[in-house]
This record gives C-alpha cells, structure tokens and sequence, in this order.
C-alpha cells in the first residue's frame, strides 16, 4: 500500500523507509509536492503529530502518518520535549544541542528519553502508536551521524552515542524504530 509520511525532515523519511517491508510504499512530503510548513501548535507529541497528518489528509485524503517526536530530559523537568526543535529559537540543531548541555551544566542527573508518537490516518480513521528509548546526556557531542540532539545522547547498554552509532544500529534500538514496528503491526492487522 501507499502510506504518506508527513514529514519534510529527510532524516526521518530515510530512517523510517529504510525499516519498513517492501508492501509499504512511502511518500514523503516532497515526494507528494506538499512544501508549505505545517505549523505545530499543539502542546503534547500527540497533538502536533495529529496536526501534521489531519492536514496533509484533508489535502489528499489518502492514507498517512506523522510523526512527533521529542528528547525529554530528567533533570529539566522534560525539556526540550515538545519543543525539541526549536529548542534554542534558530531551528539548528547545534545551537539546540549548546543550550541543552548549559542548562544541564550543574546537574548531577543526566537521564533522558526519546519519544516518539504516530499520528494514522487510515481511510479517514485516526490512530496513535508511540516507542520510546531511554538513555544519558553526555558531556560533550560526540559523532557526526543522525541529526538533531543524536551526538549527546547515549541509550542504556551502550557505549556509544547515537551519533556515533552506524544508522542500522541507531534504527535497531531508536524510539522511532519501535514506533515504526508497531505501525508495520497495526498497518499487517488491518
Ligand atoms: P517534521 O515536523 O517535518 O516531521 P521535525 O524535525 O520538526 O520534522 P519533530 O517535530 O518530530 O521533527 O521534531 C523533533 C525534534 O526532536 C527534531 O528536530 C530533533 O531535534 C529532535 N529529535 C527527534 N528525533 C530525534 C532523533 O532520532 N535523534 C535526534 N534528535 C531527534
């Protein structure tokens, strides 16, 4: 089947194409010739992933998802969460990744999660799977692989960061990945 992703962050598309069975075609915005921001005005992951699917259903009202995600921090009360990436007002990812590291300057607790939820649209029904992968803030930004907050991140049972971890590692254990897996599940029950 044809399933659009409503998303314009190439990372994601390639992350989650390069997961999911040959039987589900992927489109992403571009793809579909969709450029126009969609604007996340919601408070919660689930909110905004909504936001991002109604709209791209209403525009073609073929079946879709979105996702939200976010880096929920411990020791920041679950900042950046929902505002991941704008996190540091300039919409790049270095500068979201130099504010993190300065607020958690003096705290002991470096505990964080990755988040990430699934709004479906499937013949006009809507859906919501979410995966999520625990792990550490470390010190300095390490690894130049992945994008957003990836090089300061590290999961439990691991070394290194997700940064530095090859793609096909990071999408083994990613909360993205076992977000993809349960929409694979939901897509294969129907
Ligand atoms: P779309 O809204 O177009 O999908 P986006 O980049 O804005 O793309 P999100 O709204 O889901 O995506 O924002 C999540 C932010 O959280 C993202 O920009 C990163 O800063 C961070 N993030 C999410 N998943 C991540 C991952 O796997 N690794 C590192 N950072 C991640």
């Amino acid at each position: 089947m044809e399933l659009i992703f409503a998303s314009h962050n190439e990372n994601k598309v390639k992350e989650i194409r390069s997961v999911l069975p040959d039987s589900i075609q992927l489109l992403s915005l571009n793809d579909i010739g969709f450029h126009q921001e969609i604007e996340e005005t919601g408070s919660t992951l689930e909110e905004n992933s909504k936001i991002k699917a109604e709209t791209i259903y209403k525009e073609t009202g073929k079946n879709v998802f979105a996702d939200d995600s976010g880096l929920f921090v411990e020791a920041l009360n679950g900042d950046p969460g929902v505002f991941s990436s704008r996190y540091a007002g300039t919409g790049n990812s270095e500068d979201n990744i130099k504010k993190l590291l300065n607020e958690l300057n003096s705290k002991e607790i470096r505990k964080a999660y990755f988040q990430s939820v699934f709004c479906i649209i499937i013949d006009g029904e809507i859906h919501y799977v979410s995966g999520e992968v625990h792990g550490e803030i470390i010190n300095e930004p390490r690894g130049n692989q992945g994008f957003g907050y990836d090089p300061i991140f590290v999961a439990d049972g691991h070394e290194k960061t997700f940064g530095e971890l090859d793609p096909a590692q990071k999408n083994q254990i990613s909360h993205r990945f076992k977000a993809v897996q349960k929409l694979i599940n939901f897509i294969g029950n129907l």
